[in-house]
């Protein structure tokens, strides 16, 4: 479909999608075309009706190394103010309700490691190197750097890794629940998450999207409040029809086919 010049876009499985960041000679940092790229091509498969989920990679060397320092260097305050810089970044979080799987080889750093923490499942190698260097350029993490890897390794880890600019590795990642899997080469780890996508491409599309939903809100309301949202949906699912297809099929002992409805 698409001619982009950052980004690479396939579907190597069934129902799955694939997006590859594809910009070498910057170890795939982060410009704004690359950016608007990545929203449009998340956009189309959003609105596909052949895909299900979505895997985000880069390259064995850098998943990304962050936002372009070079691009970002003469910003004032004012015009990244009023043009609402790394606003669009956001886009991925609320445009895309299909699940997205970052898998991270190399480097993860500032902008990348924030760009991996947006999804909703992340993957990465032993080695991959991730960190918020920004306090080193002067600056600091601007992408919810500071709110995610906060609630994902607790405050003190974090306020150690953001004021000291450190970066972990895809071991560690693994290890304080920042990656939900580690693996040994790249190659590995790019199977280890289309496997996973067409897993999660094999349901109901109406279940797939309300738990990604329930399990969003989490991160957001208090307990109570989010227990009673997911109970709202768990009930609102009553009325699709892969709800009555997935339990008639379990009781006659059938493989359910979805209707996605
Ligand atoms: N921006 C622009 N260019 C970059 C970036 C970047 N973030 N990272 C690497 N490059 C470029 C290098 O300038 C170099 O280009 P050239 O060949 O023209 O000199 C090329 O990529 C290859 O890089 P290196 O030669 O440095 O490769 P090494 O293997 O020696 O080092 C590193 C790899 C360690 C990853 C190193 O490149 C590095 O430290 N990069 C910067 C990492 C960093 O500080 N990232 C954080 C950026 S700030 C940020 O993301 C802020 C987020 C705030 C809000 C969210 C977004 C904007």
């Amino acid at each position: 479909s698409h001619n982009y010049e950052y980004i690479q876009v396939s579907e190597p499985r069934p129902g799955v999608g694939q997006v590859t960041l594809n910009r070498p000679k910057a170890l795939n940092a982060l410009c704004t075309p690359l950016i608007n790229e990545l929203n449009s091509a998340l956009r189309e498969f959003q609105s596909s009706d052949s895909i299900s989920a979505v895997v985000l990679t880069g390259s064995e060397r850098a998943f990304a190394a962050g936002a372009d320092i070079k691009e970002m260097a003469p910003l004032t305050f004012s015009a990244a103010y009023r043009g609402n810089f790394i606003e669009s970044w956001s886009e991925l979080t609320t445009a895309l309700k299909k699940p997205l799987i970052a898998a991270v080889s190399g480097h993860a750093l500032g902008g990348g490691c924030e760009l991996a923490l947006m999804a909703d499942i992340l993957y990465c190698t032993r080695g991959a190197n991730f960190g918020q260097p920004e306090i080193k350029l002067g600056t600091i993490p601007g992408a919810g750097g500071s709110q995610r890897l906060t609630r994902a390794v607790g405050k003190s880890k974090a306020m150690e890794l953001i004021l000291t600019g450190k970066s972990f590795s895809g071991e560690e990642a693994e290890r304080w629940g920042v990656a939900a899997r580690v693996f040994e080469s790249y190659e590995e780890l790019l199977k280890g998450a289309l496997d996973t996508a067409e897993t999660i491409a094999g349901y109901s599309r109406v279940a797939v999207q309300a738990a990604k939903e329930v399990v969003n809100k989490s991160q957001d309301l208090a307990l109570r409040d989010g227990v009673e949202y997911e109970r709202r949906v768990f009930h609102a699912l009553f009325g699709s029809q892969d709800q009555k297809i997935g339990m008639k099929a379990f009781a006659e002992k059938k493989k359910p086919e979805w209707s996605h409805q």
